[in-house]
């Protein structure tokens, strides 16, 4: 039998439709899944025809691969894929290679590419994005780990990727763990491109009036310019689907769910101290919306505006359109300064300008605007903050006015703008040179005796008042909070 170029574990939606991508590439692919009747019935089925490899075991699996061996896992995270990996070892030598493409936790990744070095096996965790079609047609690929395993996966993960302007969305992003938490940064993102997209639907049709074939026409106007991208073009595709009953978007339940990865990004910020607020605001948005019976309630006990709009809504549609994009610009600022603290934090060295590059096709969040930001750091790799760029500054000074008045607008009436009014929140507090955190730390001494810093004295030199004029000399112990 002919060695194969790779083994693939796990053949459910994912797994199924990147073996197909491979072997359209011409990379000969061994199958294996743990429910070995699923392996027959895709060699049945989709698979029949094609240069794929049905194995039922994985000694067999591994048996049918070159050297050095190359075995992808794309089945559920967390311990299934370590039972694998402990079932896969006893089987492969030094320099072979194990790749996870699952969605797993970052820190699961730093532990297994620790461990697997020490037995001489190059570990990979990597993102893949595009969900189905993405698998099958070009993903997003966005791989971490061991960097010495690279060069032996590089050729097939970029054969198989979304390809933009003749270059793959996908290349190296760095050590251990870093590729799915650049995918999970990716998801964080995606939480929040889609509430800022539900916001100005909201804005339209609830606070403008606006129906959705107006709707519709505003949403693919949009996407010629700035705000171009798959986001943006779904929601018109959806706006403008209708059946025999209406708009399938209107019988929808507005109760949202979520799966986590939006939820880790959330709760990475705070631990690393990152104000994330766009992405976090996202998720509690969905939170909100899971509460469907209390907000009823809540609906008929609680009393606001309602909504009304008797000003140009043409013109105010422009307002909500600079609204979007300047909050957006907030919201890949956001993300990008808690990759970069991440980097920091876990010594990954990271190529800012690729991972935009790697998000502009093949994923759920791509858009025109990943170029901006690719260029962005082309300029200058070591960018503070994408705020700090010529172009953003420009685009959000452009934007602001109309972003203002959607935010006013939206308390005024009564309508929520979580992420709008976040992001406005946000850009405000980083171009403030002096925020009201003195009264903040004066209080944490009135109460605590935290000491404070001075702006007239050095930085990192502590200071005590006896606020109430009998507490003692003794000031508490300091430490980062
Ligand atoms: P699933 O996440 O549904 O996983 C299905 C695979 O995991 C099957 O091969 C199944 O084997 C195997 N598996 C399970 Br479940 N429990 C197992 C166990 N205890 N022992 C051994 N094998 C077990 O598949 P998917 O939706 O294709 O996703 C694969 C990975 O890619 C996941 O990490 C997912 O988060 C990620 N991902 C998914 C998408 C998407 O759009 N679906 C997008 C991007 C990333 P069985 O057939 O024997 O049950």
């Amino acid at each position: 039998m002919s060695q194969a170029d790779i083994g693939l574990i796990g053949l459910a939606v994912m797994g199924q439709n990147l073996v197909l991508n491979m072997n359209d590439h011409d990379i000969k692919v061994a199958v294996f899944n743990r429910t070995t009747s699923k392996v027959d019935d895709f060699m049945e089925g989709r698979a029949k025809g094609t240069n794929i490899i049905g194995t039922h075991s994985i000694e067999e699996l591994v048996g049918s691969l070159k050297s050095p061996r190359r075995v992808m896992m794309m089945v559920k995270a967390g311990d299934v894929v370590d039972s694998f990996i402990d079932l896969l070892v006893p089987h492969l030598d030094k320099g072979d290679i194990i790749i996870d493409g699952g969605n797993e936790l970052y820190t699961n990744t730093n532990r297994r590419t620790r461990d697997l070095a020490e037995k001489g096996i190059l570990y990979i965790g990597t993102g893949i994005s595009g969900g189905e079609e993405g698998a099958r047609f070009g993903p997003s690929i966005m791989p971490g780990g061991n960097p010495d395993a690279w060069p032996h996966v590089k050729d097939i993960f970029q054969s198989i990727a979304a390809q933009v302007d003749g270059e793959p969305c996908c290349d190296w992003v760095g050590e251990e763990g870093a590729g799915q938490y650049v995918k999970m940064v990716h998801n964080g993102i995606e939480y929040g491109d889609m509430q800022l997209i539900c916001e100005a639907y909201d804005f339209m049709k609830r606070g403008l009036g606006m129906n959705e074939s107006d709707m519709q026409g505003v949403f693919a106007e949009w996407n010629k310019g700035v705000l171009d991208s798959y986001l943006i073009e779904i929601t018109t595709n959806i706006l403008g689907f209708k059946d025999d009953e209406g708009y399938p978007l209107n019988r929808i339940l507005d109760r949202a769910g979520q799966k986590g990865t939006g939820k880790w990004t959330g709760i990475n910020a705070l631990d690393l101290g990152i104000p994330l607020t766009l992405i976090g605001e996202s998720v509690f948005a969905r939170c909100l919306s899971a509460m469907k019976d209390e907000r009823v309630k809540a609906a008929e006990f609680l009393d606001g505006p309602t909504p009304s709009f008797d000003g140009d809504a043409k013109e105010f549609v422009g307002y909500i359109h600079d609204a979007l994009y300047a909050s957006k610009i907030i919201s890949y600022a956001q993300g990008y300064m808690l990759i970069r603290e991440a980097a920091k934090e876990y010594g990954w060295n990271l190529n800012y300008g690729s991972i935009a590059l790697m998000w502009r096709g093949g994923c759920i969040i791509r858009s025109a605007f990943l170029g901006n930001i690719k260029e962005a750091f082309d300029k200058n790799p070591d960018l503070e903050n994408l705020l700090l760029d010529d172009f953003f500054r420009d685009a959000i000074h452009n934007a602001q006015a109309g972003w203002r008045k959607v935010v006013a607008k939206g308390a005024e009436m009564g309508i929520p703008t979580p992420t709008f009014s976040s992001a406005l929140a946000y850009y405000d507090g980083y171009r403030s040179a002096t925020l009201p955190a003195n009264m903040l730390q004066a209080q944490r001494d009135y109460f605590g005796a935290h000491t404070y810093e001075r702006t007239d004295k050095p930085r990192g030199e502590m200071f005590h008042t006896d606020w109430i004029g009998s507490g003692g000399n003794v000031s508490s112990t300091i430490y980062d909070v």
